[in-house]
Protein backbone atom coordinates (compact mmCIF):
# COMPACT_ATOMS: atom_id res chain seq x y z
CA UNK A 1 0.00 0.00 0.00
CA UNK A 2 1.34 3.15 -0.89
CA UNK A 3 2.06 6.16 1.66
CA UNK A 4 -1.08 7.33 3.75
CA UNK A 5 -1.90 11.22 3.07
CA UNK A 6 -1.61 13.21 5.92
CA UNK A 7 -4.83 15.08 4.66
CA UNK A 8 -7.13 15.40 7.64
CA UNK A 9 -10.94 16.55 6.87
CA UNK A 10 -12.05 19.88 8.82
CA UNK A 11 -15.04 20.15 10.66
CA UNK A 12 -17.10 21.86 7.71
CA UNK A 13 -16.19 21.35 4.23
CA UNK A 14 -15.74 24.18 1.69
CA UNK A 15 -15.84 25.05 -1.56
CA UNK A 16 -12.34 26.82 -1.25
CA UNK A 17 -10.30 25.26 -4.68
CA UNK A 18 -10.84 23.28 -7.90
CA UNK A 19 -10.19 19.21 -6.35
CA UNK A 20 -8.00 18.47 -9.77
CA UNK A 21 -8.06 16.34 -12.41
CA UNK A 22 -10.16 15.85 -15.31
CA UNK A 23 -13.91 16.94 -15.01
CA UNK A 24 -12.69 19.40 -12.12
CA UNK A 25 -14.04 22.37 -14.10
CA UNK A 26 -16.95 21.48 -13.85
CA UNK A 27 -17.29 19.71 -10.74
CA UNK A 28 -19.77 21.96 -8.35
CA UNK A 29 -21.00 21.27 -4.57
CA UNK A 30 -24.28 23.61 -5.83
CA UNK A 31 -27.18 22.43 -8.25
CA UNK A 32 -29.34 25.04 -10.90
CA UNK A 33 -28.58 26.85 -13.31
CA UNK A 34 -25.57 29.20 -13.93
CA UNK A 35 -26.70 31.03 -17.10
CA UNK A 36 -30.00 31.27 -19.51
CA UNK A 37 -30.41 29.38 -22.46
CA UNK A 38 -33.02 28.10 -23.59
CA UNK A 39 -32.78 24.23 -25.59
CA UNK A 40 -33.32 24.16 -29.69
CA UNK A 41 -36.19 22.12 -30.36
CA UNK A 42 -36.67 20.15 -33.75
CA UNK A 43 -39.61 18.91 -35.68
CA UNK A 44 -39.63 15.70 -34.21
CA UNK A 45 -41.86 14.53 -31.25
CA UNK A 46 -38.68 13.35 -29.21
CA UNK A 47 -36.31 15.43 -28.80
CA UNK A 48 -32.63 14.20 -26.88
CA UNK A 49 -30.32 16.48 -25.17
CA UNK A 50 -27.10 14.62 -25.00
CA UNK A 51 -23.92 13.15 -25.46
CA UNK A 52 -22.22 10.43 -26.64
CA UNK A 53 -20.96 8.70 -23.45
CA UNK A 54 -21.90 5.30 -22.19
CA UNK A 55 -24.81 6.80 -20.23
CA UNK A 56 -26.03 8.77 -23.34
CA UNK A 57 -25.63 6.08 -25.79
CA UNK A 58 -27.93 4.08 -23.80
CA UNK A 59 -30.82 6.08 -25.37
CA UNK A 60 -29.52 6.51 -28.65
CA UNK A 61 -29.12 2.87 -29.21
CA UNK A 62 -32.64 2.35 -27.81
CA UNK A 63 -33.99 4.86 -30.07
CA UNK A 64 -32.23 3.34 -33.55
CA UNK A 65 -33.42 -0.04 -32.21
CA UNK A 66 -37.00 1.33 -32.32
CA UNK A 67 -36.56 2.82 -35.27
CA UNK A 68 -35.33 -0.46 -36.96
CA UNK A 69 -38.52 -2.08 -35.49
CA UNK A 70 -40.65 0.02 -37.86
CA UNK A 71 -41.56 2.48 -34.67
CA UNK A 72 -41.97 5.84 -37.10
CA UNK A 73 -43.09 7.61 -33.85
CA UNK A 74 -39.52 6.96 -32.37
CA UNK A 75 -38.21 9.70 -34.76
CA UNK A 76 -35.89 12.09 -32.84
CA UNK A 77 -33.50 14.88 -32.95
CA UNK A 78 -30.54 14.98 -30.79
CA UNK A 79 -28.83 17.74 -29.58
CA UNK A 80 -25.11 18.55 -28.60
CA UNK A 81 -24.63 18.90 -24.53
CA UNK A 82 -21.09 19.73 -24.43
CA UNK A 83 -20.39 18.86 -20.51
CA UNK A 84 -16.96 20.20 -20.74
CA UNK A 85 -18.34 23.45 -21.62
CA UNK A 86 -20.74 23.13 -18.85
CA UNK A 87 -24.06 23.18 -21.12
CA UNK A 88 -25.63 21.19 -18.13
CA UNK A 89 -25.82 24.09 -16.52
CA UNK A 90 -28.15 26.00 -19.06
CA UNK A 91 -31.18 27.21 -17.61
CA UNK A 92 -33.07 25.37 -20.59
CA UNK A 93 -31.24 22.05 -19.99
CA UNK A 94 -32.20 22.42 -15.78
CA UNK A 95 -35.62 22.87 -16.42
CA UNK A 96 -35.12 18.99 -18.72
CA UNK A 97 -33.05 17.59 -16.06
CA UNK A 98 -32.72 19.62 -12.22
CA UNK A 99 -29.66 17.19 -11.95
CA UNK A 100 -27.54 18.66 -14.69
CA UNK A 101 -26.31 15.70 -16.41
CA UNK A 102 -26.90 13.90 -19.50
CA UNK A 103 -29.23 12.33 -20.60
CA UNK A 104 -32.21 14.19 -20.91
CA UNK A 105 -35.14 14.08 -23.24
CA UNK A 106 -38.52 16.00 -24.15
CA UNK A 107 -41.63 13.96 -25.37
CA UNK A 108 -43.15 16.38 -27.54
CA UNK A 109 -46.02 14.25 -28.32
CA UNK A 110 -47.56 14.93 -25.36
CA UNK A 111 -49.59 17.91 -23.84
CA UNK A 112 -47.54 19.67 -22.47
CA UNK A 113 -44.54 18.04 -23.43
CA UNK A 114 -43.03 15.25 -21.17
CA UNK A 115 -39.81 15.31 -19.37
CA UNK A 116 -37.82 12.05 -18.43
CA UNK A 117 -34.35 12.34 -17.14
CA UNK A 118 -32.17 9.39 -15.59
CA UNK A 119 -31.25 7.46 -18.35
CA UNK A 120 -32.81 4.16 -16.71
CA UNK A 121 -36.44 6.44 -16.10
CA UNK A 122 -35.99 7.08 -20.14
CA UNK A 123 -35.24 3.60 -21.08
CA UNK A 124 -38.18 2.44 -19.59
CA UNK A 125 -40.54 5.23 -20.72
CA UNK A 126 -39.73 4.75 -24.15
CA UNK A 127 -40.03 1.01 -24.02
CA UNK A 128 -43.60 1.03 -22.34
CA UNK A 129 -44.56 3.79 -25.13
CA UNK A 130 -43.95 1.48 -27.88
CA UNK A 131 -44.58 -1.88 -26.45
CA UNK A 132 -40.87 -2.69 -27.57
CA UNK A 133 -37.44 -4.31 -26.13
CA UNK A 134 -39.19 -5.21 -22.97
CA UNK A 135 -40.72 -8.80 -21.76
CA UNK A 136 -44.68 -8.52 -21.62
CA UNK A 137 -45.13 -11.68 -19.31
CA UNK A 138 -44.67 -10.30 -15.30
CA UNK A 139 -41.87 -12.40 -14.88
CA UNK A 140 -39.98 -12.16 -17.29
CA UNK A 141 -40.50 -7.71 -17.08
CA UNK A 142 -39.32 -8.33 -13.33
CA UNK A 143 -36.14 -9.82 -14.41
CA UNK A 144 -35.72 -6.74 -17.32
CA UNK A 145 -36.44 -4.30 -14.56
CA UNK A 146 -33.45 -6.35 -12.00
CA UNK A 147 -31.32 -5.95 -14.17
CA UNK A 148 -32.33 -2.58 -15.82
CA UNK A 149 -31.67 -1.03 -11.88
CA UNK A 150 -28.47 -3.01 -11.49
CA UNK A 151 -27.10 -1.41 -14.05
CA UNK A 152 -28.17 2.20 -12.14
CA UNK A 153 -26.94 1.29 -9.13
CA UNK A 154 -23.45 -0.39 -10.54
CA UNK A 155 -22.47 1.56 -13.57
CA UNK A 156 -21.44 4.63 -10.88
CA UNK A 157 -18.98 2.47 -8.71
CA UNK A 158 -17.01 1.42 -12.74
CA UNK A 159 -17.43 4.83 -13.79
CA UNK A 160 -17.47 7.17 -10.65
CA UNK A 161 -15.31 4.80 -8.67
CA UNK A 162 -12.84 3.25 -10.17
CA UNK A 163 -12.93 4.93 -14.01
CA UNK A 164 -12.25 8.11 -11.83
CA UNK A 165 -9.23 6.65 -9.45
CA UNK A 166 -7.80 4.53 -12.14
CA UNK A 167 -7.24 7.04 -14.73
CA UNK A 168 -8.88 10.89 -14.18
CA UNK A 169 -7.99 11.13 -10.31
CA UNK A 170 -4.76 14.22 -9.94
CA UNK A 171 -2.22 10.93 -8.36
CA UNK A 172 -2.71 7.44 -8.26
CA UNK A 173 -4.48 6.52 -4.60
CA UNK A 174 -3.44 2.80 -4.30
CA UNK A 175 -6.75 2.32 -1.66
CA UNK A 176 -9.21 3.29 -3.79
CA UNK A 177 -8.16 1.90 -6.95
CA UNK A 178 -8.01 -1.60 -4.60
CA UNK A 179 -11.43 -0.60 -3.63
CA UNK A 180 -13.04 -0.22 -7.12
CA UNK A 181 -11.58 -2.98 -9.18
CA UNK A 182 -12.56 -5.21 -6.34
CA UNK A 183 -15.73 -4.27 -6.72
CA UNK A 184 -15.81 -3.86 -10.72
CA UNK A 185 -14.16 -7.60 -10.79
CA UNK A 186 -17.37 -8.67 -8.37
CA UNK A 187 -19.86 -6.63 -11.29
CA UNK A 188 -17.95 -8.92 -13.92
CA UNK A 189 -18.48 -12.29 -12.29
CA UNK A 190 -21.76 -11.39 -11.74
CA UNK A 191 -22.72 -10.79 -15.18
CA UNK A 192 -19.90 -13.53 -16.54
CA UNK A 193 -22.06 -15.96 -14.42
CA UNK A 194 -25.63 -15.24 -15.45
CA UNK A 195 -24.58 -14.98 -19.12
CA UNK A 196 -22.82 -18.42 -19.15
CA UNK A 197 -26.78 -19.46 -19.15
CA UNK A 198 -28.24 -16.55 -20.87
CA UNK A 199 -27.90 -15.44 -24.22
CA UNK A 200 -28.92 -12.09 -23.65
CA UNK A 201 -29.76 -10.11 -19.77
CA UNK A 202 -33.50 -11.78 -19.70
CA UNK A 203 -33.02 -14.78 -21.51
CA UNK A 204 -33.10 -15.75 -25.05
CA UNK A 205 -34.96 -11.64 -25.59
CA UNK A 206 -32.51 -8.84 -26.27
CA UNK A 207 -34.06 -6.19 -24.14
CA UNK A 208 -33.57 -2.83 -22.70
CA UNK A 209 -31.54 -4.17 -20.01
CA UNK A 210 -29.06 -5.04 -22.11
CA UNK A 211 -28.85 -1.94 -24.00
CA UNK A 212 -28.53 -0.19 -20.32
CA UNK A 213 -25.33 -2.71 -19.31
CA UNK A 214 -23.51 -2.93 -23.08
CA UNK A 215 -22.43 0.38 -23.18
CA UNK A 216 -20.64 0.39 -19.81
CA UNK A 217 -19.42 -3.14 -19.47
CA UNK A 218 -19.36 -4.43 -23.11
CA UNK A 219 -16.53 -1.27 -23.21
CA UNK A 220 -14.88 -2.54 -20.20
CA UNK A 221 -14.28 -5.95 -22.02
CA UNK A 222 -13.55 -4.05 -25.46
CA UNK A 223 -10.49 -1.70 -24.07
CA UNK A 224 -12.82 1.10 -24.72
CA UNK A 225 -13.17 2.30 -21.38
CA UNK A 226 -10.22 3.55 -19.24
CA UNK A 227 -8.01 1.32 -20.65
CA UNK A 228 -7.90 -0.97 -18.19
CA UNK A 229 -9.10 -4.41 -19.92
CA UNK A 230 -5.37 -5.58 -19.45
CA UNK A 231 -5.48 -4.57 -15.61
CA UNK A 232 -8.86 -5.44 -14.47
CA UNK A 233 -7.98 -9.15 -16.74
CA UNK A 234 -11.35 -8.36 -18.77
CA UNK A 235 -10.64 -11.14 -20.98
CA UNK A 236 -11.63 -13.66 -18.65
CA UNK A 237 -14.31 -13.30 -18.50
CA UNK A 238 -15.62 -15.55 -21.80
CA UNK A 239 -19.15 -15.05 -21.51
CA UNK A 240 -19.12 -10.45 -21.14
CA UNK A 241 -16.77 -10.73 -24.13
CA UNK A 242 -19.57 -13.15 -25.98
CA UNK A 243 -22.62 -11.02 -25.16
CA UNK A 244 -20.39 -7.79 -25.71
CA UNK A 245 -19.49 -8.54 -29.17
CA UNK A 246 -22.49 -9.73 -30.30
CA UNK A 247 -24.05 -6.47 -29.39
CA UNK A 248 -21.51 -4.24 -31.06
CA UNK A 249 -22.64 -6.46 -34.26
CA UNK A 250 -26.25 -5.11 -34.20
CA UNK A 251 -27.09 -2.37 -36.92
CA UNK A 252 -29.26 0.04 -34.41
CA UNK A 253 -26.02 -0.32 -31.96
CA UNK A 254 -23.21 0.57 -34.50
CA UNK A 255 -25.50 3.43 -35.36
CA UNK A 256 -27.03 4.55 -31.89
CA UNK A 257 -23.12 4.67 -30.96
CA UNK A 258 -22.40 7.69 -33.16
CA UNK A 259 -25.07 9.98 -32.47
CA UNK A 260 -23.30 12.88 -30.29
CA UNK A 261 -20.25 11.36 -30.22
CA UNK A 262 -17.34 13.88 -30.16
CA UNK A 263 -14.32 11.74 -29.98
CA UNK A 264 -12.86 8.89 -31.96
CA UNK A 265 -12.46 8.75 -35.63
CA UNK A 266 -14.49 11.67 -37.44
CA UNK A 267 -16.64 9.19 -39.95
CA UNK A 268 -18.09 7.33 -36.39
CA UNK A 269 -18.94 11.21 -35.48
CA UNK A 270 -22.37 12.27 -35.62
CA UNK A 271 -22.62 15.32 -33.57
CA UNK A 272 -26.73 16.12 -34.29
CA UNK A 273 -29.40 13.72 -35.28
CA UNK A 274 -32.29 15.68 -37.26
CA UNK A 275 -32.74 12.75 -39.80
CA UNK A 276 -32.03 9.04 -40.66
CA UNK A 277 -30.08 10.68 -43.95
CA UNK A 278 -27.52 12.52 -41.61
CA UNK A 279 -25.41 9.15 -41.03
CA UNK A 280 -25.00 9.54 -44.80
CA UNK A 281 -24.83 12.92 -44.69
CA UNK A 282 -23.57 14.64 -41.92
CA UNK A 283 -20.62 12.86 -40.36
CA UNK A 284 -17.61 14.65 -38.98
CA UNK A 285 -15.52 13.72 -41.56
CA UNK A 286 -18.04 15.16 -44.48
CA UNK A 287 -18.72 18.44 -42.28
CA UNK A 288 -15.04 19.16 -42.03
CA UNK A 289 -14.54 18.02 -45.77
CA UNK A 290 -17.15 20.53 -46.45
CA UNK A 291 -15.45 23.35 -44.88
CA UNK A 292 -12.08 22.82 -46.12
N1 LIG B 1 -27.54 8.36 -13.40
C1 LIG B 1 -27.42 9.25 -14.54
C2 LIG B 1 -25.98 9.57 -14.76
C3 LIG B 1 -25.79 10.57 -15.86
C4 LIG B 1 -24.37 11.09 -15.92
O1 LIG B 1 -23.56 10.82 -15.02
N2 LIG B 1 -24.06 11.84 -16.97
C5 LIG B 1 -22.74 12.44 -17.10
C6 LIG B 1 -22.10 12.06 -18.41
S1 LIG B 1 -21.99 10.30 -18.60
C7 LIG B 1 -22.86 13.95 -17.07
O2 LIG B 1 -23.75 14.51 -17.67
N3 LIG B 1 -21.94 14.63 -16.38
C8 LIG B 1 -21.92 16.07 -16.33
C9 LIG B 1 -21.72 16.60 -14.94
O3 LIG B 1 -21.58 15.79 -14.01
O4 LIG B 1 -21.71 17.81 -14.79
C10 LIG B 1 -28.04 8.58 -15.77
O5 LIG B 1 -27.92 7.36 -15.89
O6 LIG B 1 -28.65 9.28 -16.60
Amino acid sequence: MNEPSSYEPPKVWKWVSESGGTFANINRPIAGPTHDKELPVGEHPIQLYSLGTPNGVKVTVLLEELLALGHSGAEYDAWLIRIGDGDQFGSGFVSANPNSKIPAMMDHSTTPPTRVFESGAILLYLAEKFGALMPSDAAQRAECLSWLFWQMGSAPYLGGGFGHFYAYAPFKIEYAIDRYAMEVKRQLDVLDRHLADNQYMCGAEYTIADIAIWPWYGAVVANKAYEAAEFLDAQSYTHVVRWAGEIAKREAVRRGRMVNRTSGPLDKQLHERHDAGDFDTKTQDKVEGEAT
